[in-house]
């Protein structure tokens, strides 16, 4: 039967606090969330870090060390930190959490607009003061990913022997990839996260969703492949994608909802869902040594935190 990887995305860097009482913060909330959704049935975590005090993502390595070696010592998780960083920093600053040699990390396909800041109009009070202003920077953000900056990545990547989870939030990204595997940078196998419904990027529509799968499957042959949609398009294109063959991305990095109006309590709280939209589906749940033989992870023992 085939096995589903569901991936909980705890707490990214694109909601701000006052969003949601949820949202995971300092490294003690994101390792017990991350214990919860193991628990829950994930059997992959994606991880960014907050600075504990504010909320305000961070890309300090001690805190990424802290938030993943915490998440170690509890579960038996596939820790997949990101690569995103900040708007202010460089190729090599995003990827220096490569020193902590993870199994797999997030890799960024191309450069788009991301832009958050109409969600500005839904927040009527702010709980810190660096939040209204991130929100209004992201009307003129370019999220920078060049060919320069992706290889980059694929090199550092090759040499600490992290998989490259490949976030695909448009179809010219597949080309960008094609292109840098053809230049011998990206090698086989294929893992796409395919990431609809970013203002800037492709929009979440089952059409659009088939499509970026049909140019993948023309562009690679073999390849396998997740989908994490925004907002409350996160759950039905979940189950289109399970239904197409892939795996499912749920958490509050891109989802702070379990349903119209209410606010998921907890990132596992969204797995739940999903481990039962995936059963009423026929399908069985992968854990997360599961994940790691799908994948081809190095494994837990040779990461470095
Ligand atoms: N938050 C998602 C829209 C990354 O961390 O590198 C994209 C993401 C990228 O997860
Ligand atoms: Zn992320």
């Amino acid at each position: 039967m085939k096995k589903v990887i569901i991936t909980a995305a705890l707490t990214g860097n694109i909601h701000v606090p006052s969003m949601s009482p949820y949202l995971p913060i300092t490294p003690k909330q994101l390792i017990e969330e991350a214990v919860r959704c193991e628990e829950a049935g994930a059997a992959v975590v994606h991880v960014h870090a907050r600075n504990p005090e504010d909320g305000k993502p961070t890309t300090s390595i001690e805190i990424y060390r802290e938030i993943l070696s915490g998440i170690k010592a509890r579960t038996n998780l596939v820790i997949t930190p990101t690569t995103g960083g900040t708007a202010t920093m460089t190729p090599e600053e995003r990827i220096a959490v490569g020193e902590l040699n993870p199994e797999m990390a997030t890799f960024n396909a191309g450069s788009f607009n991301f832009a958050l800041y109409p969600v500005l109009n839904k927040i009527k009070e702010f709980k810190y003061p660096w939040e209204e202003e991130f929100l209004k920077s992201t009307e003129s953000f370019i999220f920078s990913n060049t060919f320069t900056s992706l290889k980059v990545f694929c090199k550092t990547m090759e040499e600490t022997q992290t998989w490259p989870e490949l976030e695909v939030y448009d179809v010219g990204q597949i080309t960008n990839l094609a292109q840098i595997m053809a230049e011998g940078y990206l090698k086989e196998p294929i893992y796409l996260q395919f990431v609809l419904g970013i203002l800037g990027a492709i929009p979440a529509t089952v059409d659009n969703l088939i499509f970026l799968i049909n140019t993948a499957k023309k562009t690679f042959g073999e390849f396998q492949w997740s989908v994490c949609a925004a907002g409350r398009h996160q759950f039905p294109m979940g189950v289109v994608n399970m239904i197409m063959g892939g795996n499912m991305r749920v958490g509050l990095e891109d989802n702070l909802y379990l349903g119209p109006g209410q606010l998921a309590r907890s990132n596992a709280e969204q797995v739940e869902k999903a481990v039962r939209l995936a059963r009423e589906l026929g399908l069985e749940i992968a854990s997360s040594d599961d994940a790691r033989s799908m994948l081809l992870l190095k494994g837990l023992d040779k990461v470095n935190f």
